[in-house]
């Protein structure tokens, strides 16, 4: 794995040989688990770093900065979303932020990697007491389950007012995730009405994944959006991609509901700033069928 000791930098490699990368002090843990390759860092100057197969995943200092961004944008465009699931996110910070929704009733988190899930309740300070009790089943209004998010999806009899896909990149392993099967399946497990959001890549680095997303989303929700976010440890801007089943407004967030959350990096009063997109992305996204 690319840990360039000479520059005590880990760098994540992109396509076309573009890097992000940290100066770290030392590895703290290194394990091959049954799905990918689990590395945990600690930096310089963002605490520690998760990294799956060679790519970030998470940075403790401004991990809010995707967090905040995946989840509450959705959850606030719903009346009052009750059931959520999460899919991937093993780490916990996206659960976290899901669970500071009053209205919610349960919440399920479908992790194919229960490696990630120990490692970060271990090693990381992002969501340690809420995965102790996850695993502990002792969170009153949240559950773990350890599986594909694609199988779940397919076989659950549950009906969910907001699913968040949490995933690792739209290359690879969690490629099915972005599949058009997967997208009707998840529009089929909505309630009559509901919001999908998954997180889409890197929108310079994977623009053709993102154009093939937003493509297959289309196919499927009544109405799909894109947004992009800068997000620490990511090459940004950072896309992600939003489906809507029946009569709900992304375009408008519940305001008095989020001034209770006290949010640092997303900012609900300015929600229409999230969907600025470079104009050839834009043209591209919309262009695409
Ligand atoms: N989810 C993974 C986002 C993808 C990052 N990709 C990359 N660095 N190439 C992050 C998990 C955080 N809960």
């Amino acid at each position: 794995m690319p840990f360039n000791r000479e520059d005590n930098a880990f760098i994540e490699w992109y396509p076309r040989g573009y890097g992000v990368g940290f100066k770290v002090r030392r590895r703290l843990f290194e394990i091959q688990t049954d799905y990918q390759r689990l590395e945990i860092y600690e930096t310089e100057g963002f605490g520690k770093l998760l990294v799956l197969d060679g790519t970030v995943q998470l940075v403790e200092v401004g991990e809010e900065s995707y967090h905040e961004v995946l989840v509450h944008p959705v959850m606030l465009a719903h009346p009052s979303p009750k059931r959520v699931l999460v899919i991937g996110g093993g780490d916990g910070g996206t659960l976290r932020e899901v669970l500071r929704h009053e209205t919610v009733e349960k919440a399920t988190m479908v992790e194919i990697d229960e490696g990630v899930v120990e490692a970060s309740y271990l090693y990381l300070d992002v969501a340690k007491d809420l995965l102790e009790r996850l695993i502990k089943g002792e969170e009153p209004r949240a559950e773990l389950v350890i599986g594909d998010g694609v199988g779940y999806l397919r076989e659950t009899d549950e009906r969910f007012d907001v699913i968040i896909v949490d995933s690792t990149d739209p290359v690879g392993p969690a490629k099915l995730l972005f599949s058009e099967d997967f997208y009707r399946d998840a529009y089929e497990k909505l309630n009559e009405r509901g919001l999908y959001i998954t997180q889409a890549g890197s929108v310079y680095l994977f623009t053709n994944e993102l154009v093939d997303a937003y493509g297959a989303m289309k196919r499927v929700f009544d109405r799909v959006y894109y947004f992009s976010f800068p997000v620490i440890g990511y090459a940004s801007p950072w896309g992600f991609l939003v489906g809507v089943k029946g009569d709900v407004d992304f375009c408008k967030v519940d305001l008095s509901r989020a001034e209770k959350l006290d949010l640092y990096y997303y900012d609900p009063r300015s929600h229409e700033t999230l969907f600025q997109m470079p104009r050839y992305v834009r043209k591209l996204l919309e262009e695409s069928t």
